[in-house]
């Protein structure tokens, strides 16, 4: 049985608060064990819903935990998926500033631009005909929990981790390159810090899209034209401080680059 909806919109503000504010939470499970899966996404889409009342637009839809390396980094064994906004999209060699987050940490990611709604169910063969584009990316995230440490119900509950992401500006069809083994290495001011290959994502970054397509499609929703998908950090994921400038560079895809400064 689901928990009380003013319990779902209770939680979605604390989420929320902790987010705007850059301020650290207890895991939601501590106070309340009774939260099951289907409700973390139900406080997932009301944190969203709060972000939207405040202007905020949906641009795309991330996977989260679809590496080893993430899964085994953080103690959470299954896929995942967050909602991202046109407030989280960073431009490629852009600035962040320190203290508009919490602990934050970064990882190397491949994304996807789609050119025709997805619906699934579908194979990965399938859902890579609805891809426009893809790009290399560096996604950052910041969990609102104390010590970044959570449950998988408390994760998915605060969107993923997500705060910020940044998209490299080569775009390529996916017909044009084999994105199934992309060398991927993740610099922090010039040092070689994750080294990795996109075939650490589910096997094939197309297996990601499609596992998403086919999360959404259980609930009767799915991904439209013109989103952005991350697929998840091939590897795991560094910590970042003021004054780090973090490259990723990709076989094939180029490079993209972010600054955090004070
Ligand atoms: C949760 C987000 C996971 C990924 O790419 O695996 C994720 C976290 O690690 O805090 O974004
Ligand atoms: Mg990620």
């Amino acid at each position: 049985m689901s928990i009380a909806k003013n319990l779902i919109s209770q939680l979605a503000d604390v989420v929320d608060n902790a987010a705007v504010h850059a301020q650290s939470i207890i895991q939601l499970t501590g106070n309340h064990p009774e939260l099951t899966l289907p409700d973390a996404y139900l406080i997932q889409r009301a944190s969203m819903a709060r972000r939207f009342r405040r202007g905020e637009r949906l641009v795309g839809m991330k996977m989260g935990f679809t590496s080893v390396a993430k899964m085994e980094q953080m103690g959470v064994h299954e896929p995942i998926y967050g909602h991202l906004t046109d407030a989280m999209l960073v431009h490629d060699g852009g600035v962040l500033s320190r203290k508009d987050f919490i602990h934050p940490r970064i990882e190397p990611e491949i994304a996807f631009i789609l050119k025709r709604d997805l619906q699934g169910p579908v194979s990965p063969a399938q859902a890579m005909l609805a891809v426009e584009g893809v790009c290399a990316a560096l996604e950052i995230i910041d969990s609102r929990y104390e010590k970044f440490k959570f449950s998988l119900i408390d994760v998915v509950a605060d969107n993923a981790s997500s705060t910020r992401f940044v998209l490299g500006n080569t775009i390529l069809a996916p017909s044009s390159l084999d994105i199934g083994n992309l060398g991927m290495v993740m610099e922090i001011n010039g040092e070689a810090r994750q080294i990795g290959s996109s075939a650490a994502i589910l096997e094939h970054p197309a297996r990601s899209l499609a596992a998403l397509a086919n999360m959404l499609a259980a609930r009767g929703e799915h991904l439209h034209a013109g989103q952005i998908i991350l697929a998840g950090g091939a590897t795991a994921a560094e910590h970042i401080e003021a004054g780090d400038v973090i490259t990723l560079r990709t076989d094939g895809l180029g490079s993209v680059t972010v600054h955090m400064r004070e």
